[in-house]
Parts: C-alpha cells; sequence; structure tokens
C-alpha cells in the first residue's frame, strides 16, 4: 500500500513517509505484518477461556461447531465481547478512581500541589450527592468517600444514574440494567463468561450492556466530573493541533496517555522559574508543552496547550526528533514506543504504577508526590534538550486552528447568549428545521482505516446536511487537524440552517467536547435536551445518533455499548467480533432496541454511515411531528 493511502492528514503522509525510509517500523508496517488476520479471531468465534481449548467453531459449517465443552459460536462471540466490554468500562473506570483518589489528597491537606480549581462545579456535586461538610476540605474528602462508594455500594441507588431521563431510568429498571455498582458488573462479566457459566448469548450481552452502563453513568461521567472539580470545567479556547506544534528551539515535552492529574502537575512544573531558567541555560528558549490522544484533549480543553496528534501519530511524534521527553501514563500508549524512541535522543518516561514499559525509564507519579516527581520528569527533559541530534531533526509543518471546550453546561450558553443560558435555542432549531440534529463522532483511529479519513468524510457529510457534531477523543483531533474545529468552518461546510446558527453565536459547526471519558458530557446533553423539552420525551426519541467510524480498543466497545443502551442508534467501525454468530449480531442491531431504544449497526463507508444517521434522525424527527427541514442539505465536494 502506498504512503499517501494509509492517511489522509499530509502531515502524518510526510512524517510517515520519512519514518519508512529510514527503516522504522511503525504501526502500519507491523500492521501489514500481521496481514491475513486469523479469521476466526475476526469473526469472535475463537475461545481461548479455559485451559480445555483453545478452540475455534467452523464458520463453513463443515468442522467443529461447538468447542470441547459444548459452548456454541453464539456463546462464545458473546463471551468473547462481553470481556472486551468489561475492559473497557475497568479502563474508564480505575481512571475515575484515580481522579478520585486525587481529590482525597485535597481532604488530607497535604501539599501535594493540586486544590479544587472550580468550587461552583464542586459545591454543586455535594448538593447533588447530599455531601455535607464544614470546610472545603472537609467535604471534599466525604465526596472522595461517596464516590467511591459507587465501585463497591451493595444497596442504594447507584451513581449519577438518576441524571439520565426517567423514560430510560424505566427501561432499564424493567429489563434488570440498572448497574449495582461499577466493580461488581466488572466482575460479574468476568464471572459469568468464566468456563461453565452463563451460556446464553443474550444474557451474557445484557450484563455486559449493565456493566457499560456503569462505565457511562458512573466511572466516566464520575471522571469528567471530578477533574472538573480538580482542574477547571473547560470554556471555550483557541490552540492549535498537528505535528508541526512542536518546536525546534524549545524543550519538546509530550504528555501520552489519558489522566489529566499528570499532565496538570507537568504544566505548574513547566512553569516554574528556575525550570525556565535551567531551559535557557541549555540553549533553548522555553519549555513546549503538547500532547498525544485524551491526556492531550485535557490539557488543550483546560489550558489551551496544543495537541500533537492522535493515536496512530505517537510513533510520528517522536520521529520529529525534536521530543526531548515523552511522558505516558496509562492507555493507548503502543509498547512499540521504547523500540521506535531508542533510535532518537527522546527519553520515554512511565509514571503509572499501572503501566511500565520494558525499554523505557519509569519515575513512578502518585497524588501524593505529583509535583515533585512532575518537577523531575520536566528537568529530565530540559537536560536531554542538550542531547539533541540537530541533523535528525525535521518537523513538518502543519498545524490548525482550533476551538475547543465545550461542555453539556457550556454550550448552550454559547448557543442561547448570556440571558437564555438553556437548551432552549438548541431545542428550538432543531423543532423549527434549522438543525436537523446532533450526532456524536468519537473515538480512536486503527491502521485498519485510512487515517483519519472515515473520521473526516463522515462529519463533513453531517454537517453539510445540517447536523451539529459534537466530538471526542482521537476522532475530535482527527477533524480539528482538518479545520472542521474552527468557526469559519460553518461558512466552508456547514448546510445553511446550522451556518446561521454557528454564525450567529460564533461557534464552529464540529464541537469538541473533550476526551474518551468526556463522553458523559454528550449523555448529558442528551439528558438536558429532554429535559428542556419538545424534541423528544426520552433520550431514544431525540432526533440524535453516535458513531465511532476508526475504533480501535476495549474502550470503544464500552462506550458504544453505554450510548446504544441509553437510547441512541450508534453506529460502529471496524465491526465488533460477532460476525460469526447470528445471534448476537441480531441482539445488537435489531433485537436490543426493544429493551434499551437504541441499537448498534457495524458500517465502514462514511458515506453510508452518514446516510444511515441521518435516515435516523429523521426518522425521530418525523415521530416527533417536527418541521421540515429549512434549508436543502449543501453539496459536498
Ligand atoms: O480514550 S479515542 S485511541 S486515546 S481509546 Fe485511545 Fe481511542 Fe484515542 Fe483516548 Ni479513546
Ligand atoms: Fe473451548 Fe469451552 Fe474452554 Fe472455550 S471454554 S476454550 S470453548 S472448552
Amino acid at each position: 500500500m502506498k504512503t499517501k493511502d494509509k492517511s489522509i492528514d499530509p502531515v502524518t503522509v510526510e512524517a510517515l513517509e520519512k519514518a519508512d525510509a529510514q527503516g522504522r517500523s511503525t504501526i502500519w508496517s507491523r500492521y501489514q505484518k500481521m496481514i491475513p488476520v486469523c479469521g476466526f479471531g475476526e469473526l469472535g468465534i475463537c475461545c481461548t477461556i479455559c485451559l480445555m481449548g483453545p478452540c475455534r467453531i467452523d464458520p463453513f459449517g463443515e468442522g467443529a461447531q461447538v468447542g470441547i465443552c459444548g459452548a456454541d459460536a453464539d456463546t462464545i462471540a458473546a463471551r468473547n465481547l462481553a470481556r472486551a466490554v468489561a475492559a473497557g468500562a475497568a479502563a474508564h473506570s480505575d481512571h475515575a478512581r484515580g481522579v478520585v483518589e486525587t481529590l482525597e489528597e485535597i481532604a488530607k491537606g497535604n501539599d501535594s500541589g493540586y486544590r479544587i480549581a472550580d468550587v461552583d462545579r464542586f459545591e454543586a456535586l455535594c448538593a447533588e450527592l447530599r455531601v455535607e461538610g464544614d470546610s472545603v476540605q472537609d467535604k471534599a474528602g466525604m465526596l472522595a468517600e461517596r464516590l467511591m462508594l459507587e465501585f463497591g455500594r451493595y444497596k442504594g441507588d447507584f451513581g449519577f444514574i438518576h441524571r439520565a431521563p426517567e423514560g430510560q431510568r424505566e427501561r432499564w429498571a424493567l429489563g434488570g440494567a440498572v448497574p449495582r455498582a461499577i466493580d461488581r458488573e466488572i466482575a460479574e462479566v468476568m464471572h459469568r463468561t468464566h468456563m461453565g457459566v452463563d451460556a446464553d448469548p443474550v444474557s451474557i450481552i445484557d450484563q455486559a450492556f449493565r456493566c457499560a452502563i456503569g462505565d457511562g453513568w458512573g466511572g466516566s461521567m464520575m471522571a469528567t466530573e471530578v477533574q472538573d472539580i480538580l482542574f477547571g470545567s473547560p470554556e471555550a479556547i483557541r490552540s492549535k493541533v498537528n505535528l508541526g506544534v512542536l518546536k525546534e528551539d524549545m524543550v519538546n515535552v509530550v504528555v501520552h496517555g489519558h489522566e489529566p492529574i499528570l499532565s496538570e502537575m507537568l504544566v505548574m512544573a513547566s512553569r516554574e522559574p528556575e525550570i525556565l531558567r535551567r531551559a535557557e541555560e541549555a540553549g533553548a528558549k522555553g519549555i513546549n508543552l503538547t500532547g498525544i490522544c485524551c491526556t492531550a484533549n485535557e490539557l488543550l480543553m483546560r489550558q489551551g496547550y496544543p495537541i500533537a496528534g492522535n493515536f496512530l501519530q505517537q510513533e510520528l511524534a517522536i520521529s520529529t526528533g525534536a521530543v526531548d521527553l515523552m511522558a505516558v501514563d496509562i492507555q493507548c500508549i503502543q509498547p512499540a514506543l521504547s523500540e521506535f524512541a531508542s533510535h532518537y535522543h527522546t527519553r520515554l518516561i512511565t509514571t503509572s504504577e499501572k503501566a511500565k514499559i520494558p525499554g523505557a525509564e519509569h519515575i513512578e507519579i502518585t497524588p501524593e508526590n505529583a509535583l515533585v516527581k512532575a518537577r523531575e520528569v520536566i528537568t529530565t527533559a530540559v537536560e536531554n534538550f542538550r542531547n539533541r541530534v540537530p541533523e535528525m531533526v525535521d518537523i513538518p509543518e502543519g498545524v490548525t486552528d482550533l476551538v475547543a471546550g465545550f461542555t453539556a453546561e457550556n454550550t448552550f450558553q454559547y448557543l442561547g447568549g448570556r440571558f437564555r443560558a438553556s437548551y432552549r435555542p438548541l431545542n428550538d432549531a432543531i423543532a423549527s428545521g434549522r438543525i436537523r440534529g446532533v450526532a456524536g463522532v468519537v473515538g480512536c483511529c486503527t491502521p485498519k482505516v485510512k487515517h483519519d479519513y472515515n473520521h473526516l468524510t463522515l462529519v463533513r457529510e453531517l454537517i453539510a446536511r445540517d447536523v451539529l457534531v459534537v466530538q471526542t477523543g482521537c476522532s475530535a483531533i482527527a477533524c480539528a487537524k482538518a479545520g472542521f474545529m474552527r468557526p469559519e468552518a460553518a461558512e466552508e461546510y456547514a448546510g445553511d440552517g446550522l451556518r446561521e446558527v454557528c454564525e450567529a453565536v460564533g461557534i464552529p459547526p464540529v464541537l469538541h467536547f473533550g476526551s474518551c471519558v468526556d463522553n458523559s458530557r454528550i449523555l448529558m446533553a442528551c439528558a438536558n435536551m429532554v429535559r428542556e423539552g419538545g424534541i423528544g420525551a426520552d433520550i431514544s426519541e431525540l432526533p440524535v445518533a453516535g458513531c465511532a467510524p476508526e475504533a480501535m480498543s476495549e474502550k470503544a466497545a464500552s462506550i458504544a455499548f453505554y450510548v446504544a443502551a441509553s437510547g441512541i442508534y450508534t453506529v460502529f467501525h471496524p465491526p465488533m467480533r460477532v460476525m460469526g454468530s447470528k445471534k448476537v449480531l441480531d441482539y445488537l442491531t435489531n433485537g436490543m432496541e426493544r429493551k434499551y431504544g437504541g441499537k448498534l449497526a457495524f458500517e465502514g463507508d462514511p458515506y453510508k454511515i452518514a446516510e444511515m444517521m441521518v435516515n435516523h434522525i429523521d426518522s425521530k424527527r418525523k415521530a416527533m411531528g417536527l418541521q421540515p427541514m429549512m434549508y436543502e442539505a449543501r453539496r459536498v465536494g
């Protein structure tokens, strides 16, 4: 395959061509070596759950139709998928636990460097969860304890579930899908899918839904809430994106992973006069902090720091020869980084007790020692600037402007203006046919799909048809690189109705809603739209849809599960590994709708996906008797 067919982002293509020419192993070259991928695995009908196996089902009906224990294709595919969902839910929720532990640190009164940045948000959450106390410190401790309960509570109502619209809660209650506690549902997926426990594919998948709801309306929502409390609620903020944000004359520190607990401390350390003096001494013009993946989104939306790239660009950042240090914490960090970095002067530092990589250095950051260790990390980067090899430095030029920092709370202040800060203007714009509906386009990138291509094509098609798009994760980074997150994009790409709304308030037609745990912000936006009224009495009645068109991680599976189980039609690609089981496939793409109000679809062609999402949105508009669209859709291209 030609390099230009691997990514639609010219900056990525340029960097990749250079890396290929130097004979580097990259995610694309390793993917090529893996082709053809194992067909049994791809179809979801390979089982390694017990030691009698591995077993595989013959998809052509000639060989074995059951494993050694008698499990058939349906049981095997359901179990494999449920475990993937549980792993994704565990990742998001364990991240939340770390954030709550940081809140606890404030309560202890230690000089950890952390503080409560958004007191209003803190007070509001305390009031919502009926946490009382004499001082902020007191309350922080009680709030942390209250939130920790959600991981293992054994009685009482679960977490933030009261935030979901009543109709959806009733569906969940009727179907036994209300999570009891975050950890419990994850453990129960593992238990049920152990050899010889649950063999009914629908029963297994339903437990995976319960587990995923515990992620979306539990772990992820908690991570978002507490991160906003600790580091500040985002506000619209301008910044830049793509590899060109790396600076030849500055110390480049790239943070990669997911937890702002690390990156926010690196921000603090990188601003300290003593460290800046040392950078100058080393011959640098300052310290340039940038990010990859979701930790980049966190830094961007709260601090305006630039983003170097998304998941597939992590090695390419190092290939510029200008990264003096890459600090990683958890999730989406390719183990290949250590081999890749060994060809450059880049120091690769792991910082989480949970994520160590052979060949990388480890500087462990905990809530207690964070600022001290962050200084050590930044100082290491500064010292390493002296080891730069000038002839190896080659930073591609491209950078794109963007506006980020939208949330379920602030977006509609922008839409309504300061004096009408409610969802009414959005709901009115939808009801009157200016805006067709809202689509969440989220998730990863993967070498199985031309990098960023599905994200860009789909989003361009949607906004041309007056669908307001909200984004998170690597998908948000993809569209930011393409310029969709500049306010001018409304004029360039949006349909007339959406353009009018965007231009009136000065927002882009594609809104950056944050990191992957911030998909909980999209759930809250939907809940608020229902509460405002007039366009659907339940999330499943709203003209909204979701899509992860270049999914890679188990977290994406958990997200798709809780989004669909919250009543939203959700398209996913590459398909979940259920194609070897008619029953599981049928339940996900059809049967589940009766129980949850939403369902999944698997499709890889972004034009078809756009069609499917728009048809869905239109069917909901029709069912609600909303006005016909004011303008014809804009022609793309
Ligand atoms: O949590 S979108 S590749 S970085 S998993 Fe990973 Fe996927 Fe990117 Fe953020 Ni989300
Ligand atoms: Fe084979 Fe059953 Fe064991 Fe899976 S659980 S490996 S199908 S014997």
